[in-house]
């Protein structure tokens, strides 16, 4: 039997396992990245192992998220994160250099290599080919150290792309077209390679806005072939060498296979506030608009910001609006001066911001009250731009342009002729933005710079074969991690700092959570289906860790968050039966009995104490995930394994 490009990576990088869905494999990791707000998290995790220098073929650590330094916290942690990069052999990319992904696509991934990365958009990677997934920080640093990582072998799905985009039609729509037709659950536990005749129209930045965006399906992670397309762009970049092309077998089996024919795609839109609520931008003609955010992960690439400027060309975007525009890497932001593309966008009345994640974080740029604000982004969750009440519409690049002009949503085929936009044959390279580490021999030498902020992690606490604890929250269905631990400006500044983190969490759903589940000591949560998707964000696990919950019973849960609740100790149930969800309430004293032997049999009983109702939940841990639970933690599991 033929295999899928996914299938060949894996199986090239397998330590230990058995391809066949659903089982656990163990992957060899050949590079890394992290970035700040999950970054000194991991490189903390990272200096625990006690380890001299990390054993990967290549480690990034960037600076993109928390930029905005209104207080020592950020400036402290991107100094403890250079100084702990220089001591251990990891590059470090500062902070002006690019957003993460934009800057690993450009000048570090590998087609047929393997990248895990303490962010979920890792996938984009896959856009050259790479098998590239999103983890949480404390398995970033396993890898560093040379450790497996470990999935699920996930299920194969292709998506066929026929004919051509039309004009003004985008990649973007192309992410938002399988969103609509999957949703954000329609991707758990697969891998999605995209093919057919309609890849070779699509250029690298192109497909990595599709990879990128992939993770809004929930899916393991997206990826193209390696073929002539990705040749030109690593030959452009100045990495001819680190071409090599790869594609699936003729007779590869999917598990699901999905047609899109291009020429019938029209320019759609993710409405509040989840991104596979789509609809045409047609549907909305006329929705007044207070602000445009162009830039993030998915759409900063040049070519994205040359199609910008191009249609800012000689015009003023609508009084009423604002426009942030924020390029992807320092590459993109030095072209776009060097062809005179940023003179356009600047006379168009928008405001350039750094080259770094910004607005799409609430690091900045937040909406005004009530705000609509449309965004080339991959994420409308509820509250994430920093203003609860905002509507947050996704868009693509040329939609967003529409919009910024007249003030009203508009479909951006009204905006003319589209002008013709080509990938430069060559990149501007300067890598002097990206720091090396230091020799082995220098690396003694170095101190690495800590300061304040940084706390203690939380204490790891093991499961018990008996946990009587009480229902402390029950929230519903497609919880995301932005609900659990939420971001923005004023609370990414404490990811190293779990106690004071912990205030924050849950409070999109419930306020006085925190204060609650301490004041219990030991707690259990109640969700519904997809729980915990989104963002890698261990500190979604973490703070309950230290908050004291035991356990999260759920419909079905989000890939990276069930293996960051496993790694902090805490256990992921779900219902056998999802209709118990329902008679579970708040406030209920829950009992679990024969923990350990239950884990064995992939059953658990519950006891619900206050009705006297009894449910099964159901758990599929391995031995590893089994060790990890009862030690507390993966850190405490590594310690013992010693
Ligand atoms: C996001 O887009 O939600 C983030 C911020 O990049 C996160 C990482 C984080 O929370 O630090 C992600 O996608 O993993
Ligand atoms: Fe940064 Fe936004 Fe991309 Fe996350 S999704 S890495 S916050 S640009």
């Amino acid at each position: 039997m033929g295999l899928t490009i996914a299938q060949k990576i894996i199986k090239a990088h397998m330590l230990s396992g058995e391809m066949a869905v659903g089982q656990e494999v163990a992957l060899k990791i050949d590079q890394t990245l992290t970035q700040d707000a999950t970054g000194t998290m991991a490189y903390l995790e990272f200096e625990t192992m006690g380890l001299k220098r990390v054993k990967t073929e290549k480690s990034v650590a960037y600076i993109d998220h928390n930029t905005l330094q209104s207080g020592f916290e950020n400036a402290d942690d991107h100094r403890y994160i250079q100084s702990v990069c220089k001591k251990h052999g990891i590059y470090f990319s500062r902070p002006g250099n690019g957003i993460c992904h934009q800057v690993h696509l450009e000048r570090f991934g590998k087609p047929g290599k393997t990248l895990i990365g303490s962010d979920s958009h890792t996938p984009t990677g896959g856009g050259i080919g790479m098998l590239a997934m999103g983890a949480g920080g404390l398995d970033v640093a396993v890898a560093m150290g040379g450790g497996a990582y470990y999935i699920t072998m996930p299920k194969m799905y292709k998506v066929n792309l026929t004919g051509k985009l039309n004009p003004f039609v985008t990649a973007k729509d192309i992410s938002l077209e399988i969103l609509r037709i999957l949703s954000v659950k329609g991707g758990v536990g697969a891998i999605i390679e995209w093919g057919g005749e309609g890849i070779k129209y699509l250029s690298v930045p192109e497909r990595a806005t599709i990879t990128n965006m992939g993770t809004e399906l929930g899916a393991t992670t997206s990826i193209f072939p390696s073929d002539e397309v990705t040749k030109a762009f690593l030959e452009a970049e100045g990495r001819g060498e680190d071409y090599i092309e790869l594609k699936s077998d003729e007779d590869a089996v999917y598990d699901k296979v999905i047609d899109i024919n291009l020429n019938e795609l029209k320019p759609l839109i993710a409405c509040p506030h989840s991104p596979d609520n789509i609809v045409t931008v047609e549907s909305l003609t006329g929705t007044k608009v207070d602000q445009v955010c162009i830039g993030s992960c998915t759409n900063s690439s040049l070519l994205d910001m040359l199609k910008v400027a191009a249609l800012l060309k000689g015009k003023t975007i609508d009084p009423s609006v604002s426009l942030s525009i924020s390029p992807g890497s320092k590459q993109v932001l030095t072209m776009l001066a060097d062809s005179g593309a940023l003179s356009d966008i600047l006379a168009s009345g928008a405001r350039v911001l750094e080259c770094a994640c910004g607005p799409c974080i609430g690091m900045g740029f937040s909406p005004n009250s009530a705000g609509v604000s449309l965004r080339t982004f991959n994420r409308n969750f509820i509250g994430r731009s920093g203003t609860a009440d905002a509507s947050v519409y996704l868009v693509s690049p040329e939609t967003a342009v529409a919009a910024a002009l007249t003030g009203y949503i508009t479909d951006p085929r009204l905006l003319g002729n589209m002008p013709e936009i080509k990938m430069p044959e060559s990149f501007k390279i300067d890598d002097s933005a990206v720091i090396a580490p230091a020799s082995e021999e220098e690396a003694a030498e170095i101190e690495v710079l800590r300061g304040p902020n940084i706390k203690p992690f939380p204490e790891a606490i093991p499961q018990e074969d008996t946990l009587s604890a009480e229902l402390v929250l029950k929230v519903g269905d497609n919880i995301t991690t932005d609900h659990i631990m939420p971001a923005g400006a004023k609370i990414l500044p404490y990811r190293s700092n779990i106690p004071h983190l912990s205030n924050f969490c849950f409070g999109v759903c419930d306020s006085t959570f925190p204060e609650r589940a301490k004041a219990l000591g030991k707690s259990i949560i109640v969700g519904g289906s997809n729980y915990g998707q989104g963002s890698s964000r261990e500190h979604a696990a973490l703070v309950p860790m230290y908050l004291g919950v035991r356990a999260v019973i759920t419909k079905s849960f989000a890939r990276i968050h069930i293996a960051n609740l496993i790694n902090s100790g805490i256990m992921p149930l779900t219902f056998k039966n999802a209709d118990d969800y329902d008679k579970l309430n708040q406030g209920d004293k829950l009992t679990l009995t024969d923990v350990f032997g239950g884990m064995d049999k992939g059953e658990i009983i519950l006891k619900n104490e206050t009705t006297g109702e009894e449910f099964v939940l159901c758990c599929s841990f391995t031995e590893r995930q089994k060790a990890i639970l009862k030690a507390g933690s993966l850190l405490e599991y590594t310690k013992v394994g010693e």
